[in-house]
């Protein structure tokens, strides 16, 4: 995975070359570098009353007539006239008296019922007397039993008593359905099981098997056969998908290591026919993240027409084939007519459907991608949907609204679409209720709509936890950005007033209470999934909480009282990582929580000395660095850094401002996520200063190839720091791992320092109280003459032994000795000390001499 990240850089900056540049801005707008928007897309749509009918997807005609009624309470007659049907109809109590259920399909049938000419269409009448269902082909009848059943189970059917409804409807786009695609785990059995049921209900038709962490699919082993037990789970998947009316399409994935000869031809055939033995008859290959011989894709199309003539046709009873080129997003795709993708249209059997991704990897299915790449292939690709996948990132698990598709296409732009989820497969279920109602009925897709009506499906006696959880839930801060809490306004500390402090509350509330009340979901694969995020998201609930208590406590401006319950709410370093291992709220609440911890912070930093702390923000071209992301520039830890996420052009930026003009003698900049072959970083750049923003001045000369900057020189006024990329080919995301000015030096302290460790006992005295360092022994520092005396702002961690602090002469006489009793502590200079002493264990964040 890592490897083939940096694989996708490679690409980028080898084939982007043609990337539009944007013109250069020179100075900036101080008050959107303030804003806190983000670059994420709001979500459409609205709930909609249903009058109680909750039918998924949404049919394209549903006419109701609810004063006419069909009671099915006492049971019902089944007249299947094609002998098709049995479990799918459970739902209903099938006896030998009550109104019929008439159940056909068929062409003819069809056309007399106005049913459409499409594999999947049907008509469902619910009458006073009885209910008929006729459907184009089976799978259509079977989708108006999937109708009849979401009738009965809506609301406005309480008692059995059926409403009259006429449905008639149809798909609107041939596949659809879900590709097991991702890296990570599979699916479980029981959790493939589980979705393929799922598929079923929801009218989705295909289920592409390719995990890329199954061996048997991909590298090393896709040329041997299965182990006995998982051909025998993949022979019930298929008999699970056939129940269903759901094509199992298994997938290989040979190209990493695929040798273009009679011989591995032979093993790919081998291969296919052992699992047509289990019971598969739809294939695909995918050539997706490949490097080699692999990708070539003359080889790669001689492949696949050559398996559709001695294998797909020759079977007679396998359908046609599914490819994902080499070539799947815009983002490398070569657009020439010596393209790959222009290979496929040229010379691809027009029977293969070919997989497309979009623009970018995770992406929004727009008209224009459709269209560039359906030029080239010459046919309507198949839109691989990279939502909800969070291979790429982790830590997070993706509830949100499923939204970014078009609703204008139709057929004649895609074949199809199939979402690739999460690993975590009963929690990727929100999603593929969007999916599904997307696929089918286009138009009418309405993502709130959707969602509101998905939660309330899925976990429907904890729809308001779930929906809370959800909704703090939904981006990945990093990757494919979707919007987040939406309902919810946070603010910085300078915005606080009692009203919004109130409202967030109430969510606040809310959201420390969905743990507990999650645990009562039915779907024990659910909340087994969902419960590591569950727990930090309780925990961020809590020290959002109280973060609002402390912002009262900061403005009632008991400085003590304040900073012991401040350092009280900090996270700790193992909060932390348990944190970023499940996030959640990354959107809204957790920067809630530190930027008001921060602000904070700075506050009474200023209120004790009159000064702006030495804090630095975040700004320049690329949007994301208004956001925490930015912080880790920042702190002081070069194994964390800032991304862009976008591709870097003429004119961008980053910069820092430092709060204030300050004399800035000393920069250093780390860039790029390695100092060795990392390519996400400004290979052309210049370090710049300004006052105001607007006028910059260059410190030192241009650099070519330099991950490690470092100025110093004579000092200049500035408010603003910079690092401006100059012309450059490149096209790569741009990283820094830290961001100095004027770092704090011993030697320009003006007084000695001694401490276990040394360097880090600086951050004591750096002027920013957000950095730390952790004593366990004794600090000396010497004391500048005309000190009066000094606050020290600390964090005892409760240590056996006391915290001590000692006064001594110049000719090391003990002068004094206190013992500190609070984080906030206050000692006044005694008369001829020369030296203070701080011994104990505990963390030490800022001192200030007065
Ligand atoms: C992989 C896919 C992975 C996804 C998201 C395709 C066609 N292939 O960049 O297996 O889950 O990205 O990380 C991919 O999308 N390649």
């Amino acid at each position: 995975m890592t490897n083939f990240r940096k694989l996708l850089s490679l690409l980028a900056v080898g084939l982007l070359g043609w990337s539009p540049l944007q013109a250069q801005d020179e100075g900036f707008d101080l008050a959107s570098q303030r804003s806190e928007s983000q670059d994420v897309r709001k979500v459409p749509g609205h709930v909609v009353d249903h009058g109680g009918i909750v039918i998924n997807p949404t049919p394209h005609s549903l006419e109701v007539d609810a004063a006419q009624r069909l009671d099915i309470s006492g049971g019902v007659v089944v007249k299947d006239r094609r002998r098709a049907f049995g479990d799918e109809l459970d739902f209903l109590a099938v006896g030998a008296k009550g109104p019929v259920v008439d159940i056909d399909f068929g062409a003819k049938r069809a056309v007399k019922a106005g049913v459409k000419p499409l594999s999947g269409a049907y008509e469902l009448r619910v009458g006073p007397k009885g209910v008929s269902i006729v459907g184009y082909d089976e799978r259509g009848a079977f989708y108006g039993i999937q109708t009849l059943r979401q009738l009965a189970a809506s609301p406005a059917a309480a008692g059995g008593k059926l409403p009259a409804v006429v449905v008639n409807d149809y798909p609107d786009l041939p596949l659809r359905g879900v590709v097991e695609g991702f890296y990570g785990t599979p699916w479980s059995h029981e959790v493939r099981l589980s979705l393929i049921d799922f598929y079923g209900r929801y009218k989705m038709n295909c289920y592409l098997y390719g995990p890329k962490d199954d061996p048997y699919h991909s590298c090393p082993d896709w040329r041997k056969p299965y182990p006995e037990k998982e051909a025998c789970n993949i022979r019930e998947l298929v008999e699970a998908c056939r129940r269903n009316r759901v094509d199992f399409v298994w997938a290989i994935h040979p190209g990493q290591d695929i040798k273009w000869n009679e011989e591995d031809y032979a093993n790919l055939v081998r291969k296919f026919e052992w699992m047509y033995d289990l019971g598969v008859r739809s294939f695909a290959i995918f050539f997706d993240d490949i490097s080699g011989e692999g990708t070539d894709p003359v080889r790669q199309t001689e492949l696949l027409n050559r398996l559709n003539e001695e294998f797909v046709k020759a079977k007679g009873d396998v359908a046609p084939l599914t490819v994902c080129p080499t070539d799947y997003s815009k983002l490398w795709a070569n657009p020439t007519p010596q393209g790959s993708l222009s290979i496929y249209g040229k010379t691809l059997d027009p029977s293969v459907a070919v997989f497309w991704t979009g623009d970018v990897v995770c992406s929004d299915l727009t008209p224009e991608t459709m269209e560039w790449v359906n030029l080239r292939i010459r046919r309507p690709a198949f839109y691989w949907w990279n939502y909800p996948v969070t291979d790429y990132v982790r830590h997070i698990i993706m509830q949100g609204p499923v939204y970014g598709l078009d609703t204008t296409l139709s057929a004649d732009d895609l074949c199809g679409l199939v979402s690739n989820p999460m690993e975590h497969g009963e929690a990727s279920k929100l999603a593929l209720y969007g999916v599904a109602d997307y696929t089918w009925n286009v138009a009418a897709y309405n993502p709130i709509d959707n969602w509101e009506r998905g939660l309330a499906v899925l976990a429907p006696e904890v729809r308001d936890a779930y929906r809370t959880f959800a909704i703090h839930s939904c981006d990945t801060e990093t990757g494919y950005r979707r919007d987040e809490s939406w309902e919810t306004e946070t603010f910085r500390l300078a915005d606080h007033t009692p009203e919004r402090a109130a409202a967030l509350r109430t969510e606040l509330e809310r959201v420390v209470r969905v743990p507990a009340e999650m645990e009562h979901c039915d779907n024990g694969l659910l909340l087994a999934e969902l419960r590591p995020w569950l727990v930090e998201f309780g925990k961020l609930g809590e020290r959002c909480l109280r973060t609002l208590d402390l912002m009262e406590l900061y403005n009632g401006g008991d400085d003590a009282a304040f900073w012991a319950a401040y350092v009280a709410n900090r996270m700790t370093p193992e909060e932390l990582k348990a944190y970023e291992a499940h996030k959640s709220g990354t959107m809204k609440l957790q920067p809630f929580y530190e930027q008001g911890m921060d602000d904070m912070a700075s506050g009474l930093f200023e209120r004790l000395t009159g000064e702006v702390p030495a804090v630095y923000k975040g700004v320049g071209s690329f949007r994301n660095l208004r956001t925490t992301l930015s912080k880790l520039m920042f702190d002081h830890d070069s194994t964390t850094h800032y991304t862009s996420s976008v591709s870097q052009q003429a004119g961008d930026w980053i910069g820092a401002d430092l709060g204030c003009v300050r004399k800035v003698h000393e920069v250093n900049i780390l860039q790029g996520r390695n100092s060795v072959d990392d390519v996400d970083y400004f290979d052309h750049a210049i370090v710049e200063a300004s006052a105001d923003g607007r006028e910059w001045m260059p410190l030192g000369d241009s650099l070519r190839g330099v991950y490690d900057i470092r100025w110093t020189g004579e000092p200049v006024e500035a408010r603003y720091v910079r690092l401006r990329r100059l012309d450059s080919p490149k096209s790569n995301w741009a990283s820094v791992r830290s961001f100095e000015v004027n770092p704090v030096r011993a030697e320009r302290l003006g007084f000695e320092v001694a401490a276990p460790d040394a360097a880090a006992a600086l951050y004591a005295f750096d002027r920013n109280p957000s950095t730390s360092f952790r004593l366990d022994g004794s600090l000396r520092f010497g004391i500048p003459a005309g000190t009066q005396g000094y606050t020290m702002l600390l964090q005892s961690d409760g240590a056996v032994a006391p915290v001590q602090v000692r006064q001594y002469a110049a000719d090391g006489t003990l002068l004094s000795e206190a013992v500190v009793d609070e984080p906030f502590f206050r000692m006044t200079v005694s008369d001829g000390a020369a030296t203070v002493e701080v011994t104990g264990g505990l963390q030490v964040f800022e001192i200030i001499a007065k």
